[in-house]
């Protein structure tokens, strides 16, 4: 079945409510919250009997989501496609279904609803924020939104290297801590759930990133578990990716992934999936060239690379789903142990 990409958030929104509907034993959409512009931030739970099984039930739950960024196009498509193969292997892949069956699992496929329908707009393809108006002149400029990726309490504002208190900064952290309702949304939801994994999709520079973004001085004991789910250089759980440290790559603060870790003890890790550049010049035969990216974010519209894409983000999905049940001991996909 192919799902048409880049159709916007409501497409989207409405695709994954019906694939929810059309699956009433183990789905349900929910919509945990409102962007700032009041659209719904929607969410669908898979798990066998997800309409009355209890919320923090004794399932293990993990929480994959996507488009925190506007820009980043292709993270969405691996949130949707990662919901739709769940829903459509139960009852005929074994290793889904007892997953299901087990484990209570949550898709939000577009966490940040306005920005990523802006892009929609090609004046705003490149934008990253959300649509917070910070100089209130009633138009989105340069000035305006909030980087949902600094917004969150813990060391929210630590430093100015690692988020930025100007409102026309790419890294804009808002003017408090968990200020913006996208960051509300996801650190009540988050609050709720206590999931033992989250993933936490961005694009674009074949990563995967773990650990704290504020400090990378004092390695935290959750690292080795990180190492052993994501692989090293020379065996990452997806292929071509890179395993580090957030840290050691930039410093961020108000960041998701230590927020989540910290706040709430929820083991989070962030991929950088593939570039447009990259993608197009894996296959030869295909009619995308490097230089027809505009960007790292324009991920090639071509059903095949991104379904291929998505393919190979699938096993480190399955794995963090099945090491749910062990966070200490996670499913590795490359053989390696804590
Ligand atoms: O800067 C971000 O928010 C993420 N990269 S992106 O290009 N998608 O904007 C990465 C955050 C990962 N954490 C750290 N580097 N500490
Ligand atoms: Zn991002």
């Amino acid at each position: 079945k192919v799902f048409r990409p880049y159709s916007g958030a409501g497409n989207l929104r409405e695709e994954i409510v019906k694939a929810a509907a059309d699956h009433p034993n183990i789905a349900r959409s929910v919509d945990i919250g409102k962007s700032l512009k009041g659209q719904p931030i929607t969410a669908v739970r898979v798990t066998k009997g997800a309409r009355t099984y209890p919320m923090r039930g004794s399932r293990p739950s993990v929480v994959f989501q996507a488009a925190q960024h506007a820009r980043e196009w292709i993270t969405p498509e691996q949130v949707r496609r990662t919901m739709h193969h769940f829903l459509n292997s139960y009852g005929t892949d074994a290793e889904i279904t007892k997953l299901v069956n087990t484990t209570d699992i949550w898709f939000i496929p577009v966490v940040n609803v306005d920005g990523y329908d802006l892009t929609f707009n090609p004046d705003y393809r490149m934008w990253r924020k959300n649509v917070r108006d910070n100089d209130g002149d009633g138009q989105i400029t340069n000035a305006d939104g909030v980087d949902p990726n600094r917004n969150f309490p813990y060391k929210w504002g630590y430093d100015n290297e690692g988020s930025s208190p100007q409102i026309d900064s790419q890294t804009y952290r808002g003017k408090a801590p968990g200020s913006e309702p996208e960051t509300k949304t996801q650190d009540a939801f988050i609050r709720k759930l206590k999931p033992k994994l989250m993933v936490n999709y961005h694009s674009a520079a074949e990563l995967l990133l773990y650990g704290v973004g504020w400090q990378q001085q004092t390695p935290s004991p959750d690292d080795k578990v990180f190492e052993a789910l994501l692989g090293d250089d020379a065996n990452p759980a997806v292929p071509g990716y890179d395993p580090d440290l957030g840290a050691e790559l930039y410093i961020t603060n108000g960041d998701t992934d230590g927020h989540m870790g910290e706040r709430h003890g929820v083991l989070t890790y962030t991929p950088e999936m593939s570039t447009c550049q990259t993608i197009s010049a894996i296959d030869p035969n295909d009619p995308w060239r490097p230089e027809d990216c505009a960007s790292v974010f324009h991920f090639p519209d071509d059903e095949k690379l991104i379904q291929q894409e998505f393919t190979k983000n699938l096993p480190l999905a399955i794995a963090t789903a099945k090491s749910s049940h062990s966070p200490d001991k996670p499913v590795s996909v490359v053989g390696k142990t804590t």
